[in-house]
This record gives structure tokens, C-alpha cells and sequence, in this order.
């Protein structure tokens, strides 16, 4: 429904050199303001990074430092996360409003340092407050400090980054106020107006005949490229910043939060292919959004008139280079999975594993924390509102004058008033039921829910277990879920309910991927690992935005280690946060 912004990837061409580069500063300005951008014959005043849609490109070198500084002259309040960077010992950067830092008001500034150190490949950064990522994002490159030679896949000719998002001419603002106020069997009277493919809407949308852009795609025959997603068939080598097993195929599907390196070779015959992305959801009797389709152009130069047209497709859900005819000069449309399907997602994630393996997995789980999600309400009350869950509370943020993390810093006692993420489910029931799905009395039984701030505390060096649970209570939609400051390892999915006498034995415990946002199958499940090795106070939550709004979240505290290192360094230097008034005030008062 809001915001899937989901992809990212890299432009330049690669250096040749073999000897490491030098750590570097990488230093940004990010000034967010409003602009009027015109789609379909319609100005709308957008809040946007540098004037630009989709936002600056961050392009590092594995081991360097970025000093983002974030110059607010938007009405908002802003923060923002640097999606999948680890941040170890570095919580102060993660840019979680309340939880991390307070927002940074209108007219002030914020600087962001932290180190990218451990992790290669894409990545991207989003405003984290409520829909405004629909238009505040971008790209996050992250190449090896030895060079592209160094990469574990045959070197590309060219890296392309590509991002599928959404063009909105509804105000953001006002859908986060809808959704966080959404009346049961309401339909929601707000949507994205067209998907894009950065940035560009393509010819399949029109305002009076008069079509708009898209985005192309120059490729030369022959020539290896990565793409993040692509079309022809693909060679999917990375996910999240986190080599893969090359994994080939002509399907590649990414959710909200995901990032996907593919390497696409121009061995076609000479043409100009059309690259589609279909969005997907949940069929009948659910309720259905419009589907909007968008399609930009693979073009290979100099061989435009060979007349031997091939249709190859980028798809956030599938990429297929077969199964279409041509007519005359024109480009060939792929066909495109049923929008429903939702099977070849999954096996899309089941086909990834880790390029290396996962010593660490050995290791018995001390820990075991099982969610059930989106549990939602519909209380006979004129106040009712429909809720997204995590073990049947959905999250409330708590309005704070201090962020959380600097109470938890100073061990406030505040910090240990917030009501604990339960270990399970409250109530065990058939969670994959398709009976449940026509909203009726047997699932209104089920949708009482509360709301509160949840928490959940972890010793230091912890090997967590989480197994998500999809449920058929209000929506049956897959969930996008996103930790921060941890990368997962994925070690098996399902559909139906999860059972862990059963299921336990298709663990990957060998080669299993490594996430920062794993998909929970529609009416399935999704079991991870990850290990908290980072201190600090982390999000953990579905990447969906109206989800997140809508509570499907809660927070990790991840306590201090015995050392230094394994401990949460102070606040940054307080000339970061000067500018804040409502900060300034509360540095004065510790
Ligand atoms: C922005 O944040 C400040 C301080 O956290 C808060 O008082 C104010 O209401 C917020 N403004 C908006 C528009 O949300
Ligand atoms: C950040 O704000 C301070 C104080 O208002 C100002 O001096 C500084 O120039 C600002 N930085 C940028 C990059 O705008
Ligand atoms: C313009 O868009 C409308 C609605 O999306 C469609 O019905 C029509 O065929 C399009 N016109 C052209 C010339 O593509
Ligand atoms: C991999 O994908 C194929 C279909 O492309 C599917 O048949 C198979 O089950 C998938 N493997 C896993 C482990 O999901
Ligand atoms: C933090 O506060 C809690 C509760 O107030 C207390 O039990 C604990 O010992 C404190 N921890 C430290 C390291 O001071
Ligand atoms: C749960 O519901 C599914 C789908 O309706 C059904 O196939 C399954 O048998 C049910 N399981 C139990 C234990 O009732
Ligand atoms: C969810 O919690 C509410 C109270 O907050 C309770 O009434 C309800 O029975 C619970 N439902 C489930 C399915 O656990
Ligand atoms: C879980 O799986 C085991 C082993 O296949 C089976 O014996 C048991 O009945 C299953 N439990 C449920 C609740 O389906
Ligand atoms: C510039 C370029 O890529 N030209 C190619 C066009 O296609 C023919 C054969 O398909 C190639 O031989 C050219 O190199």
C-alpha cells in the first residue's frame, strides 16, 4: 500500500587497481526540501533529497567513513537510517526517530558518521519517519577495498543501479494520518499512483496521450553487467550486501527492504528489450489495490536497427526473458506472473545461499523468541482502528524529550517500565487458517489486540532464534521483516504454520543467506539466527510502511559486552546535536 521502495544498485565504471585503497572520508550534504514535480499532467509538491528523485547515491569503499549531514528545510521532522549498515558500536547513527535520536526539526541539522566496515555490495538509505521514504531515499554502494577484482563473480563491465519505487500524488503526510487512524472494513482511499523505475514512471502511463518517461537502460552486446535487478536472465550474486552462490535465473523478486546484485550478460540479439516491474499482492477475497505496472528499456547501442526484438523484463517480482512474440519495430512485453502469485517469491528466497559457510550456526540457540504477526483489531467500539501486531501487541512509539537509547545509556530507569515482547504467541491457533480470510465472526474472535511499547532485552554474544509466523487475521500478506544493526541468517521457510519438531530438520544450518530483511512467506513462516553482537537499542519491524505505521514492530536491547569493545561508546559529540533545540535542552539537563 505505502512506499515499496525496494532496490538499489551502482552506476560508474569499476577501477582496475589490485592494491587496496586507503580508507577515505566520504562526506555528504543532504538537504532535504519540498519541490513541485510534474507526472501525468500534475504538479505535486514533493519532499525530496537535493532537489533529486530518487535521492544521491552513496557510493564507498568497504572500510570507509561517511559524515552525512542532513540539512532539514522541509516541514518535517526527519531522520535518517542507513538501511542494512551494521553500525556496530554506532547505534547513535541509526537514525530511528525517539529510539536513537530525536527527529531533526525543520531548520536545523544533523550529521551522521559511521563506518561501513565488513559488508560489500548494495545497500540503500530512507527516511524513517512515518511514508515520507516513498520520496527520501537512495542508493548505498558499498565496493571491495581490493578492487572489482576481488569480486567472487567475473567482473562487470558497468555497474547500474536500479530502484523500483512508487510515485505518490497523494500527500504523504495526510496517508500516515489515514493509516494510523484506519477504520475496520474501511477501504483505504489512498494509493500510489504509478510504480517507477528510478525515478521514471514509463510509457505504460499517459496524460492525454502524452506518455511518460522511462528509464533506459544502454547495454552493448556482449558485455557483462550488474545490475541489482535486471533483465534477460539473470545471475543473482549478492542480497542485502552479503555475497551469494550465483544463482541463475530469469525470476528475480524483492520486497520492501531487500536489495538484489545481478549480473546480466547483453548475449541477446540485438534490440530494444522492455524491463517490467509488477508489483504483487494477496488475491481474493482480500482487498484488492490497483495493480500498477511500469516498464523501462534495455537498448543496446549501436545495433538499433537489427529488427530482432527480444523481450527480457526487471521486475520486483519477476523477470522473464521468454514467452513473447514481437510485432513489427516495436518491443516486446514480457508476460508477467499473475499478480497473485506469491510462490515464486518464494522460491526466489529458497534458491539463495550464503557464498561462504556459517561457523557460527553450530552453536546451540540459548534464546528462542517466536512472534506471531499481525494480530489486529476490531473492537465494537466507534474508536476501533485496524492494527498490525507482533505477538498480538502492536507497537505504540513512546513520545520522549530523551531518545531511548540515551536513557538506555545512562540505564535510566525509565527502560525497564516498557511491557516485554512475549516469547510466544499468547494464543496457539491454526495461524495459517484460509478460513479465517473472509473477515467473519470466527476471525473477529481473534482480532482484540492492545497497544503498547515492547521491548525485548538480550545479554551480550546471544544467538537468537526467531521463527515469524505469518498469520490469515485481517491480511494475508507476505512481511518484509527488517532488523537493525544485525544481519540474519536465514535457515528455512515455510508454508502453513510452523512446527518445530517437523521443521527444525530443514534448517540450513551449512550455507544459509545472510539478511538484514527477511520475507516471511504468505501464510507461511520464516525461521532465523542472528547473534547480538552490536550493543544498543535496535528496530526490528515489517518493511511495509503501512505495517510499520500500523504497529508490526518492536525493539531489541542488545546490554553491553564485558569490554570496551563489546560496550556502547557515549553520545557523539554534542556540536551534532546543538542545532536541536529540544536536544540542546536535554544535554543541558544531564
Ligand atoms: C517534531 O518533533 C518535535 C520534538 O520531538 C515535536 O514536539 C513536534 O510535535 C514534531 N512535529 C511534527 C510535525 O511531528
Ligand atoms: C547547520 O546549522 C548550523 C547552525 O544553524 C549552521 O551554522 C550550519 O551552517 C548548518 N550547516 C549546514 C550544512 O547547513
Ligand atoms: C492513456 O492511459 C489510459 C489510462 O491509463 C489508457 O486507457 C489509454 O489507452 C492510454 N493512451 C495511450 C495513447 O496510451
Ligand atoms: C528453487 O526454485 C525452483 C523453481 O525455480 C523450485 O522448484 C525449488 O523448489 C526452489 N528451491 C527451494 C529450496 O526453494
Ligand atoms: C541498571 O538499572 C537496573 C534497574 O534500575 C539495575 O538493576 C541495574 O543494576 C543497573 N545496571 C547498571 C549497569 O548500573
Ligand atoms: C489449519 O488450517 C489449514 C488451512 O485451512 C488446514 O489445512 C489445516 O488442516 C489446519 N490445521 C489444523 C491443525 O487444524
Ligand atoms: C490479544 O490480546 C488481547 C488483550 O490485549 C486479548 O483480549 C486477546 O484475547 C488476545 N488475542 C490473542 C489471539 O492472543
Ligand atoms: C509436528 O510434526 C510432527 C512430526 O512430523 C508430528 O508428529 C506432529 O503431529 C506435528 N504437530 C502438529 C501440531 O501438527
Ligand atoms: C557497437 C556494437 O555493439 N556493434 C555490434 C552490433 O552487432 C553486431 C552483430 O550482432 C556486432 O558484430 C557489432 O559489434
Amino acid at each position: 500500500m505505502a512506499a515499496a521502495v525496494v532496490a538499489a544498485a551502482v552506476i560508474i565504471f569499476f577501477m582496475m587497481k589490485a592494491q587496496p585503497a586507503a580508507s577515505a572520508i566520504v562526506e555528504h550534504t543532504f538537504t532535504v526540501s519540498q519541490m513541485d514535480m510534474t507526472h501525468l499532467c500534475k504538479e505535486v509538491l514533493t519532499t525530496v533529497v537535493n532537489g533529486q528523485l530518487p535521492g544521491p547515491a552513496i557510493e564507498v569503499t568497504e572500510g570507509d567513513f561517511v559524515v552525512a549531514n542532513v540539512v532539514n528545510k522541509s516541514p518535517y521532522n526527519i531522520t535518517i537510517h542507513w538501511h542494512g549498515v551494521k553500525q556496530r558500536l554506532n547505534c547513535w547513527a541509526d537514525g530511528v526517530p525517539m529510539l536513537t535520536q530525536l527527529p531533526i526539526l525543520p531548520n536545523n541539522n544533523f550529521t551522521y558518521r559511521f563506518h561501513v566496515s565488513g559488508q560489500e555490495g548494495t545497500l540503500w538509505w530512507h527516511a524513517h519517519v512515518p511514508c515520507l521514504r516513498a520520496t527520501l531515499h537512495g542508493a548505498l554502494i558499498i565496493r571491495p577495498r581490493l578492487g572489482a577484482e576481488s569480486y567472487p563473480f567475473p567482473k562487470p563491465h558497468k555497474e547500474i543501479p536500479i530502484i523500483i519505487g512508487e510515485w505518490w500524488e497523494a500527500d504523504l503526510q495526510d496517508v500516515d494520518r489515514q493509516l494510523r487512524f484506519l477504520l475496520p472494513d474501511s477501504v483505504p482511499e489512498f494509493y500510489f499512483t504509478a510504480s517507477t523505475i528510478n525515478g521514471k514512471l514509463g510509457d505504460l502511463y499517459n496524460c492525454s496521450g502524452v506518455h511518460e518517461d522511462g528509464f533506459v537502460l544502454e547495454v552493448e552486446l556482449g558485455k557483462t553487467y550488474l545490475l541489482r535487478i535486471a533483465g534477460h536472465t539473470f545471475t543473482v550474486v549478492a542480497a542485502d550486501a552479503n555475497y551469494i552462490k550465483p544463482y541463475t535465473t530469469n525470476i528475480i523478486t524483492v520486497s520492501p527492504g531487500e536489495t538484489v546484485d545481478a549480473l546480466v550478460v547483453a548475449d541477446a540479439p540485438p534490440g530494444r528489450y522492455y524491463m517490467v516491474a509488477k508489483p504483487n499482492q494477496a488475491p481474493l477475497p482480500e482487498f484488492q489495490n490497483p495493480e500498477h505496472v511500469t516498464r523501462g528499456m534495455v537498448l543496446y547501442s549501436n545495433n538499433h536497427s537489427s529488427g530482432n526484438n527480444g523481450a527480457a523484463s526487471v521486475s520486483s517480482f519477476r523477470a522473464d526473458g521468454g514467452g513473447s512474440t514481437t510485432s513489427g519495430d516495436m518491443p516486446m512485453t514480457p508476460e508477467m506472473p499473475d499478480e497473485h502469485d506469491s510462490i515464486t517469491s518464494f522460491y526466489f528466497h529458497g534458491n539463495l545461499t550464503n557464498l561462504h559457510h556459517a561457523p557460527h550456526l553450530q552453536v546451540p540457540m540459548r534464546t528462542v523468541c517466536r512472534h506471531g504477526r499481525q494480530f489486529c483489531t476490531r473492537m465494537a467500539s466507534p474508536e476501533d482502528k485496524v492494527l498490525s501486531t507482533m505477538n498480538n501487541i502492536s507497537f505504540q512509539l513512546p513520545m520522549v524529550e530523551t531518545s531511548l537509547l540515551e536513557k538506555h545509556y545512562y540505564n535510566s530507569s525509565d527502560m525497564y517500565t516498557f511491557q516485554v515482547l512475549p516469547d510466544r504467541p499468547p494464543m496457539a491457533f491454526n495461524y495459517t487458517d484460509e478460513t479465517l480470510i473472509p473477515l467473519g465472526p470466527k476471525e473477529a474472535q481473534l482480532e482484540p489486540t492492545s497497544q503498547a511499547t515492547v521491548v525485548r532485552r538480550f545479554r551480550y554474544g546471544t544467538t537468537v532464534e526467531v521463527v515469524f509466523q505469518n498469520t490469515a487475521l485481517m491480511s494475508s500478506d507476505s512481511n518484509p521483516m527488517h532488523l537493525h544493526g544485525h544481519n540474519m541468517f536465514v535457515l528455512a521457510q515455510g508454508i502453513g504454520t510452523y512446527n518445530a519438531t517437523r521443521d527444525v530438520e530443514r534448517y540450513n544450518l551449512v550455507d544459509p543467506p545472510v539478511r538484514n530483511t527477511v520475507q516471511v512467506p504468505r501464510l507461511g513462516w520464516a525461521a532465523i539466527r542472528f547473534v547480538t553482537d552490536n550493543p544498543g537499542i535496535w528496530y526490528i519491524h515489517c518493511h511495509y510502511e503501512f505495517h510499520l505505521t500500523m504497529g508490526m514492530t518492536a525493539i531489541f536491547i542488545v546490554e553491553n559486552g564485558p569490554t570496551v569493545d563489546t560496550s556502547l561508546p557515549p553520545p557523539p559529540p554534542r556540536s551534532d546535536f546543538l542545532d536541536n533545540p529540544v536536544l540542546r535542552e536535554s544535554y543541558a539537563e544531564t
